[in-house]
């Protein structure tokens, strides 16, 4: 049910489901984590939606009756066949949230005609994503650290861990548990000897751990890893012999980051430019400059939203993969590792499926934002409300306006940001109906963006349904979800649900390919590329792992335009250019003087996105953490109330958390509350404060981490 994918035995007895931690499985070694109480409560929750259901109230009100698989696909095939006919293909967008299992309904949207699918991606990490692929090359979005032990590799079998120094740039594995490999294999590496560094305004369970914690200014790590940069190419401790071969405009690189340009009175990227930007102490930065010269291998790994969700972003995962892969880390043992390509084809990349012509014509389905890949989530509601203007290709000028939504496992209006903007989007009346003429929702509870839809369709739990997965792990591994609970009758597969709608349309000639499947195991083979792969896969217990397999740019070099790592991606003529660290300056010096904080999310054990909130609803009461003095200022104790304001935006009520292991000037709030149907005494939506104009100017990545406020103590 979360990206971990970690291996689990279920076991079904009398209706009672159990769930254990696989021995067996190098995700997890057999370890679940607290997250397993959401997976279990969802399944029997009194929210879950168990039969299709149609909306009877206005939308938002939630007043639903239950209806026929029947009527609804006939329904809703009536309605896409409308919108296909009165305005075009493209008026429909799929939006898929953070989880698997997605690959029939990419299937369902090109053969409709629609390449408007979009993912969670920007609202996570594509600027992350799009930085690897801009340094390394394009088959290369998702490198990992490599912590995952034993390990079977072409250097043969590993038990112990290599690596020497660990940098965590805003990542918090142990709270918020992305891949569960990686805190196991933090936690055994550090007992082994390694350093690790922690580089958040908070110290969280993962910065107590470190041996060196930098509580920086959020948004200005860039100015950091400049500052390291710098350090490691003037001192000369950098791998001469890779950089000779592998290492695109170096002697540029060399120069720019030597150049005696001034900065606000200070010499760029010096020691002194580095603590001014990022408000860390100089002892500090040199310490932790010495040890990257001298430990190896070393990895310098960012996480997704202390990064990503600011605008340095892209520029700071970039810094961190070049000084990663300079220091002689990149794809050896204990380094940055390079996966293999995915041994399977994502059905979701069948774009050939489109109908002729159409992936030209909409090519830019990602508007202005020239490297976003799997679309820009934010612009969907301006895209309902005012339209999209296409801006390349055959078709450019053309408009149209989104008239359909399909959302599938996402609940933007909690987790995108700008939720005021969704509920308008979703409810802007034309002539007598809904500007945005259909609105389904596919998922297993009846969520805040579920309030709006004209139709449910009640998605399988994770455990009742079957799916294979490229995991997120530095073994490579593939998986397969086997249907280990038995679903209720009611419910019906991915594959059922796409294959049936496809049915109910007047002509389902365009749908033949997705109505050929077999079955599940028919699409698992697909996508495994091979007939019987799959049974054969869960003959070997549900995966199947392979060999790591270290340097292997020194046979195929990187699949970028030079072939080698590029340090000027795109066009940029400087690292500075890239960096957007000079608007952050400016803006703690005005907030300073406005008595504004910087307002951050930090996850917390246990807690999964916007689903967990609805679960445990009842008695929760969600806080945010302020730094002991900001907090003593203004007459706020921990639990007392308090108000954050943005200037135009509703505003947020949550207990205060006083804390001294939180940096001044910072507020840090949990991310996924505020639900109208959990019993929360207050509004606590922290994307009500978001401004969705916040968008990375690259990739479209949500900036959620660029917002001031004020607090007050409620009385
Ligand atoms: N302010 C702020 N906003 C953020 C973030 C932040 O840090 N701060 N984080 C962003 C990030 S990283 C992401 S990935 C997006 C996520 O954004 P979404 O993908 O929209 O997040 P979810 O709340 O997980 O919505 C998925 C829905 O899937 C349903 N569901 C059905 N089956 C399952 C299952 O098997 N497992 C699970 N878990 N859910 C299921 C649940 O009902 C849940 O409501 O939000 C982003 N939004
Ligand atoms: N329990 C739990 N685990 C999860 C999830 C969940 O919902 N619940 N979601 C999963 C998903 S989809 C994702 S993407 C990952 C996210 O994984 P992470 O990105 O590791 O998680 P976060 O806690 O959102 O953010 C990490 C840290 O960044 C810090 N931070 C904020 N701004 C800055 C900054 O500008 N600079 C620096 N250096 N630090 C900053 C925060 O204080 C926080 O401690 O977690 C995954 N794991
Ligand atoms: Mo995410």
């Amino acid at each position: 049910m979360c990206s971990s994918e970690c291996g689990l035995l279920v076991s079904e007895e009398a209706g009672k489901v159990r769930i254990k931690g696989n021995p067996a499985h190098p995700v997890n070694r057999g370890k679940i984590c607290p997250k397993i109480k959401s997976a279990l409560s969802l399944l029997h929750s009194p929210s879950r939606i168990l039969s299709p259901k149609k909306r009877v109230g206005a939308r938002g009100e939630g007043k639903f009756i239950d209806i026929s698989w029947q009527q609804a696909f006939r329904d809703i095939a009536t309605k896409l066949e409308a919108v296909r006919e009165q305005y075009c293909s493209e008026a429909l967008t799929m939006l898929f949230g953070e989880k698997p299992d997605h690959d029939v309904a990419y299937w369902f949207a090109f053969l409709y005609g629609t390449p408007n699918i979009l993912d969670h991606n920007s609202l996570c990490d594509t600027s992350k994503r799009l930085a690897y692929k801009s340094v390394f090359g394009e088959e290369q979005e998702r490198p990992l650290p490599d912590l995952q032990r034993p390990a079977w590799t072409n250097l043969g079998y590993r038990e112990k861990h290599d690596c020497r120094l660990l940098i965590l740039v805003g990542e918090n594995p142990a709270e918020a548990i992305r891949y569960f490999w990686f805190w196991q294999g933090i936690c055994e590496a550090k007992r082994q000897g390694m350093t690790l560094v922690v580089i958040d305004p908070y110290q969280t369970k993962t910065a107590k751990l470190a041996d060196l914690w930098l509580p920086i200014r959020p948004g200005t790590d860039v100015c950091l890893l400049l500052y390291l940069l710098k350090i490691v190419v003037e001192s000369g401790a950098y791998d001469h012999d890779f950089v000779d071969v592998h290492v695109s405009d170096f002697t540029n690189m060399q120069h720019e980051l030597s150049a005696p340009v001034l900065d606000g009175g200070l010499t760029r990227y010096s020691l002194e430019w580095a603590a001014h930007m990022t408000g860390l102490e100089q002892r500090y930065l040199q310490r932790l400059s010495a040890l990257v010269c001298t430990e190896n291998p070393l990895l310098i790994s960012v996480g997704k939203n202390g990064v990503a969700h600011q605008y340095s972003g892209f520029c700071t995962t970039r810094l961190a993969a070049i000084i990663t892969a300079l220091r002689g880390s990149l794809d050896v043992p204990g380094g940055l590792l390079l996966r293999d390509p995915p041994r399977y084809k994502s059905l979701s990349n069948a774009s050939d499926l489109l109908r002729t012509g159409q992936a030209d014509k909409h090519k830019d389905y990602s508007g202005r934002f020239p490297l976003a890949s799997h679309g820009v989530v934010s612009t969907i509601p301006s895209e309902i409300l005012d339209g999209v203007t296409i801006m390349e290709g055959p078709c450019r000028g053309h408009q149209y306006q989104t008239k359909a939504l399909i959302v599938t496992h996402g609940n933007p209006l909690l987790t995108a940001p700008d939720s005021a903007q969704w509920r308008k989007a979703m409810t802007a009346r034309s002539g007598d109906g809904y500007q945005l003429s259909l609105l389904v929702v596919n998922d297993s509870v009846l969520h805040d963006t579920a309030l709006y839809a004209d139709y449910l369709l009640p998605m399988r739990h994770f455990l009742e349904r079957q799916g294979v997965t490229e995991q997120e792990s530095a073994i490579p591994l593939t998986g397969l979800r086997q249907m280990a609970v038995t679903p209720p009758a009611t419910t019906r597969s991915p594959l059922e649900i796409y294959q049936g709608l496809a049915q109910a349309f007047d002509s389902s000639d365009g749908f033949a390919p997705l109505l050929a499947l077999a079955g599940d195991d028919d699409w698992c083979d697909r996508t495994l590329g091979k007939a019987g792969e799959t049974a054969g896969l869960r003959m070997q217990g549900g995966m199947q792992a392979r060999p790591i397999h270290y340097q292997k740019f020194t046979s195929q070099g990187f699949a970028t335009p030079t072939g080698k790592v590029e340090l000027y991606p795109h066009g940029a003529k400087t690292l500075a250019e890239q960096a957007y660290y000079r608007n952050e300056a400016s803006c703690y010096a005005q907030a300073s003087s406005k008595a504004r904080f910087r307002l951050i999310t930090g996850r917390v054990l246990g807690h999964v996105h916007s689903l967990t909130p609805l679960l445990d609803g009842a008695s929760a009461s969600p806080y945010v953490w302020l730094n002991n003095v900001d907090a003593q200022d203004k007459g706020i104790k921990t639990g007392d109330l308090v108000k954050l304001d943005v200037e135009g935006k509703a505003s947020l009520v949550a207990r205060a958390k006083v804390s001294p292991v939180l940096r001044q000037g910072v507020v840090r709030a949990l991310y996924g509350w505020g639900s109208a149907l959990s019993s929360t005494p207050h509004n606590y939506n922290i994307n009500e404060l978001i401004d969705s104009r916040h968008l990375h100017p690259i990739s479209g990545n949500a900036i959620f981490g660029a917002v001031w406020v004020t607090i007050n103590k409620l009385t």
